[in-house]
């Protein structure tokens, strides 16, 4: 099956056994427990709904199949399945080699948790160059964790090439794929081993449901993260569940959209006067414009920018806006902006953030399906404020 079958048809058939309804789609399940008729009666591999609950099973084997895994595991936020696999892979005095450039959220836990609380050692490095990934592994070294295209500057790291320094030295490759989805970009063909998802985003993508979830080849990797998925309860609930089922049949169709508003505003953005700056994968102006041809099949929905003039100018823009929510998140049908200075990056300390180039007017947009025409007619009445 290709995508959009997959997102459609995977997990969900018909039941016509008898006394069956027939149900074109996946079923609710609510129950907390699931009964045997006798103690030693198999059960259907249901027992209690924290280690697995048929409407979370039917999401997780979905998962898998869209970002070409073997397995899947959903969590109740992309917060919660990072923490699963930190858990599940990691002890004390074990080392990280990150992408400088994280969401803040992801940075906040491994500092001020992982690191702080559990004596994990964690190298934050500019992935996009795998001489800085070479220089920063030591004899500790267990994940390589890297966020491509990065959370807020876009900066892509070569997945291939990354997995392959990572398999000369024993080390496992962790990529968070949350800004293309499964449908533009799919990490494990590239060569790593564990992919993860805020569905928060693009995979439920109507801004409805917090969710993680995490998809790997590896057998014994899955066991030990479902382990935890189970010990440490952090299970993505059955209406979460079903509501990301519902998401992902539309996936195909909303990244498509997603991306090409996002070039039409991007390519607009970029002949603007009163704009210093456009960060678009997708842009040939893009330093990395080839690399992103090379690994991922569409260049995704988000834009980072920068314009001429001081904060004031940014928040006129931005106040100006009609279409464009001033919102943390991304990945829903509708349009968000904000300041990952002022917003989503806050925790990262602020020395980092400017050496980074997370200034504080740097404006990230999670571009939305609504029609390119009208946003950009949005976008262009609002400069003409500033
Ligand atoms: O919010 P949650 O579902 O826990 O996912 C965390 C997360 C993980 N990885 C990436 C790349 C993310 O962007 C996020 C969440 N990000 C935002 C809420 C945001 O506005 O950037």
């Amino acid at each position: 099956m290709n995508f959009s079958t997959k997102s459609i048809h995977t997990g969900e058939k018909p039941d016509f056994r008898e006394g069956a309804s027939g149900d074109v789609i996946a079923s609710l399940h609510l129950s907390t427990t699931f009964a045997r008729k006798e103690v030693d009666t198999p059960t259907a591999g249901f027992e209690y709904s924290r280690s697995a609950n048929p409407t979370r099973k039917t999401l997780e084997q979905k998962l898998a199949a869209i970002e070409k895994a073997e397995f899947g595991l959903a969590f109740a936020s992309g917060l919660a399945a990072e923490t699963g696999v930190l858990m599940a892979l990691l002890k004390t005095g074990d080392h990280v080699v990150a992408t400088d450039d994280l969401y803040g959220g992801t940075q906040r836990l491994f500092r001020k948790v992982f690191a702080t609380n559990y004596g994990i050692d964690f190298s934050f490095a500019d992935t996009s160059k795998p001489a800085d990934i070479k220089n920063a592994i030591t004899e500790n070294t267990k994940l390589i964790w890297v966020e491509s295209p990065t959370n807020p500057l876009l900066k892509l790291s070569d997945i291939a090439k990354i997995a392959t320094i990572a398999k000369q030295n024993g080390i496992i490759v962790v990529v968070d794929n949350t800004f293309m989805s499964p449908f533009f970009q799919n990490p494990l063909e590239l060569g790593a081993d564990i992919v993860l998802h805020s569905t928060s985003k693009y995979i439920n993508g109507h801004s409805d449901s917090i969710g993680g979830a995490v998809m790997l080849n590896d057998k014994s990797l899955f066991e030990k993260i479902q382990f935890i998925q189970n010990s440490a309860g952090a299970i993505l609930s059955p209406f979460d569940s079903y509501i990301v089922l519902r998401g992902i049949k539309t996936l195909s169709m909303r990244m498509e959209k997603h991306a090409e508003n996002a070039y039409a505003i991007a390519e607009f953005l970029e002949r603007h006067p009163k704009v210093k700056k456009v960060i678009y994968p997708g842009l040939k102006s893009n330093p990395q414009h080839e690399l992103a041809k090379k690994q991922m099949s569409g260049f995704g929905g988000m834009i980072t920018v920068e314009l001429k003039g001081d904060l004031t100018g940014t928040e006129k823009f931005i106040k100006n806006l009609h279409y464009f929510s001033l919102a943390e998140s991304l990945g829903g049908v509708e349009s968000l902006i904000e300041l990952p200075a002022l917003m989503t990056h806050a925790s990262v300390p602020r020395k980092d953030r400017i050496k980074l180039g997370i200034t504080d007017t740097l404006i990230r947009i999670s571009v939305g399906v609504e029609d390119a025409g009208d946003l950009i007619n949005d976008m262009e009445a609002a400069l003409s404020v500033v």
